[in-house]
Order: C-alpha cells, then sequence, then structure tokens
C-alpha cells in the first residue's frame, strides 16, 4: 500500500513517528498490507535564509524526528545541541539573534546551501541528507519530498504605527519566533507560490497513492501552502483514492503553534468543523473524503458530514505512538 502525508514541521511529524509505528507494529496491518510505502510531500514555505544559509525547518524537523536526531523537548533542531556559534555571532552583533541555529544543526545548513550553490535542486539535497537520516532507518519504505524546489516563503503583514501604510510585512519566522505570533496576522503573503511547481515525483505521490492523509498540521501555512503549489490541488482532485484528514484544532483551539491566528486571519472559524470547511468535500471541488474530530468535538460530526465529508470523533491526542497509530487506523477504517 502507497500512503501520502502532506506535512508540515513538528505536527506532521509527530503523526508520521506514530504512523510508522503503526505499521512496524503491525498495528495498521489489516488495513495496511505488508509492503506499505510512505510519501511525505513537507512543507517549505517556513524556509529562511539566515547568516548565508538555507533552514528548512519543516522538512528538518520531519527529517531529524524520523531520524531520532531531534531534540525531544524543543521539536525543532538537533538533541545534544551546543550553541556556540550563535554566541559568537551575538558577539558580533549580528541579526537576527533572535533566530538560533545549533551548532550540529548548522551543519546541515551547510550541507544544504552549498549543495545550492553548485546547482541541486532541494529535492535531491533532501534526498542526500535522509541518506544520512532515514535510509538506514527505513530504506525506500519512506521517502521526503520539498513541496516544491522552487523558493516559496510565507510573509506575514502585522500592523506597525511607525510606518506610513501602519502596516510592515515580515518573514513567518520573525511573526513566529521573534513576536511569539503575539500580534494579530492583518495579512499573509506566501511569496513565490503562486509561480512554484511541484517537485519532482509530488504530483504522482499526491495522484496515485493508494491513501492521502493530511495529518495535525498548520492548515493555513503548512497543509495550505502545500495545496497552494499550482497543480497539487488538482492531483488531488484526480485521485481515485481517498484523501482524509486529522483536525489539528481541538475544542476550538489549537494544541499548540500559531493556527489559530493563521486560521482567523483567513476568516475562518477556529474549530475542527471549521477547518473541514475550509478544506471542503471532495465531492464540491475540495479536497476531503474523512475528517477525524476529537471525541470532545462529538458534536461536529454531524456538521462535517453535511458538508459531504465522512466523519468519525475519536481520541485526537497524539500522547504517544501507541495513541497516534490508533488516530491513524481510525483514519484508514473512516475511508477504507
Ligand atoms: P506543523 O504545522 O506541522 O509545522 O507543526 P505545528 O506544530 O506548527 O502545527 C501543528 C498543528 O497540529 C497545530 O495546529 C497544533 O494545534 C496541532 N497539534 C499539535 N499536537 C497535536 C495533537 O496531539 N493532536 C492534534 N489533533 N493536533 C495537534
Ligand atoms: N523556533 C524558535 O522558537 N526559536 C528559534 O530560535 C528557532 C530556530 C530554528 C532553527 C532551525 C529550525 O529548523 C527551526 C527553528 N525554530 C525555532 C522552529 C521553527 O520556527 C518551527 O520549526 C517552524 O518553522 C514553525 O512551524
Ligand atoms: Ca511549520
Amino acid at each position: 500500500m502507497n500512503i501520502t502525508v502532506l506535512s508540515g514541521g513538528m505536527g506532521g511529524a509527530k503523526f508520521l513517528q506514530g504512523l510508522l509505528h503503526g505499521l512496524s507494529s503491525g498495528a495498521l496491518a489489516p488495513a495496511t498490507g505488508p509492503e506499505t510505502r510512505v510519501t511525505v510531500v513537507a512543507n517549505t514555505a517556513d524556509d529562511i535564509w539566515v547568516h548565508g544559509l538555507k533552514v528548512c525547518p519543516d522538512l528538518d524537523t520531519v527529517m531529524y524526528t524520523l531520524g531520532d536526531g531531534i531534540d525531544p523537548g524543543r521539536g525543532w533542531g538537533r538533541r545534544d545541541e551546543t550553541w556556540s556559534a550563535k554566541a559568537e555571532l551575538a558577539a558580533y552583533g549580528v541579526e537576527p539573534t533572535w533566530f538560533g541555529l545549533g551548532d550540529r544543526d548548522i551543519a546541515t545548513h551547510l550541507v544544504r546551501t552549498q549543495l545550492i550553490e553548485a546547482g541541486y535542486p532541494l529535492s535531491a539535497i533532501t534526498r542526500r541528507l535522509c541518506d544520512r537520516w532515514l535510509t538506514p532507518g527505513y530504506g525506500d519504505r519512506l521517502r521526503l519530498l520539498p513541496m516544491t524546489d522552487d523558493r516559496v516563503e510565507t510573509h506575514v503583514a502585522i500592523a506597525d504605527d511607525s510606518a506610513p501604510s501602519g502596516k510592515r510585512v515580515i518573514h513567518f519566522q520573525e511573526y513566529w519566533v521573534r513576536l511569539r505570533a503575539e500580534v494579530p496576522a492583518d495579512a499573509l503573503a506566501f511569496v513565490g507560490l503562486d509561480t512554484s511547481t511541484p517537485a519532482p515525483g509530488v504530483v504522482e505521490a499526491v495522484r496515485d497513492a493508494d491513501l492521502v492523509i493530511l495529518p495535525p498540521s498548520n492548515p493555513v501555512v503548512s497543509v495550505g501552502t502545500i495545496l497552494g503549489v499550482p497543480g497539487i490541488r488538482d492531483a488531488l482532485q484526480a485521485r481515485t483514492g481517498p484523501v482524509v484528514g486529522v483536525s489539528p484544532i481541538v475544542g476550538d483551539h489549537h494544541i499548540r503553534g500559531m493556527a489559530e491566528q493563521m486560521l482567523t486571519s483567513i476568516g475562518v472559524e477556529v474549530s475542527a468543523a471549521g477547518v473541514a470547511g475550509h478544506f471542503g468535500a471532495r465531492s464540491t471541488g475540495g479536497i476531503l473524503d474523512g475528517w477525524l474530530v476529537d471525541t470532545c468535538d462529538s458534536v461536529l460530526v454531524e456538521r462535517v458530514e453535511a458538508l459531504g465529508i465522512r466523519c468519525a470523533a475519536v481520541p485526537l491526542m497524539m500522547t504517544d505512538n501507541d495513541a497516534t497509530a490508533a488516530m491513524a487506523r481510525a483514519a484508514l477504517e473512516l475511508v477504507g
């Protein structure tokens, strides 16, 4: 069985850990064959150039998490990290001081940046990095693809009364890391998205997989950006197999991150049903066949089904791999 997962960073990576655990432990066995392969199409609109290095947060969080190199507390960057280079940069007064690159993490960005400068596309570079992090443990059962090889960046317009227009546009990372998303996002700009093209293998992975899963990732700046790459939504529409999503909103709130602010900035109701409606039913031109909501949102099931999307209320907290694998199993059964 071939499964494709459209993933952001931490939320998507944690879901993938549980899915892969469920596949290897046999917990998902009846629904999936012995030879199940997972393709991850990851968001790259969080990417940022800092200190001359190309940093790809969502690709790296998925890669480090599934390769067991992640710092489990932070959910980004490397475990056993040191920060000497960061301290030296701060000593020089070099900005941005608010975006920390760990010494081990910097090696990843140096390899990526020098391969970009040598003319390699991000998809080939990601494969090269995954040879260290994923191939040993997963072989050809797991593939990590950037949504596009083209440069795409999410930028955020915020109020700034010192600016003539009263607004200022900053990189998503500055909004999230420096401002902790504590100010409203007046508007979002996905720089480069409209002219980007899907990376090699992405259209086939989205169109031809037996199942496509939207994990609990940020529906706007993680999944939304992947859907915004011209050709990916069409590939979903052309599918014969189902598309099932897991709500990242539980009890009308995000679990962490900034999904509430992002949904509000695009006028979508911050609820499991609001996000389902935003993605829409495939039968009405949207992308979903099935949608899982948390048990605390069971009152929303009939509202989601009225949209033409199959819906079930199951425990949706990814507290450990078994809990997450149970979510994956519920997703498979909902649309199986
Ligand atoms: P990314 O969007 O995958 O880069 O990761 P984020 O952490 O930014 O977003 C994860 C999204 O998934 C957020 O909207 C969270 O509310 C949501 N999320 C995080 N943990 C859980 C969980 O255990 N269960 C569910 N249902 N959603 C979660
Ligand atoms: N998040 C922070 O809150 N502070 C940081 O200094 C920071 C640095 C950083 C460096 C590399 C990287 O891959 C991720 C990093 N992140 C940091 C997390 C990043 O903002 C998130 O992973 C996503 O981009 C938001 O979904
Ligand atoms: Ca992200």
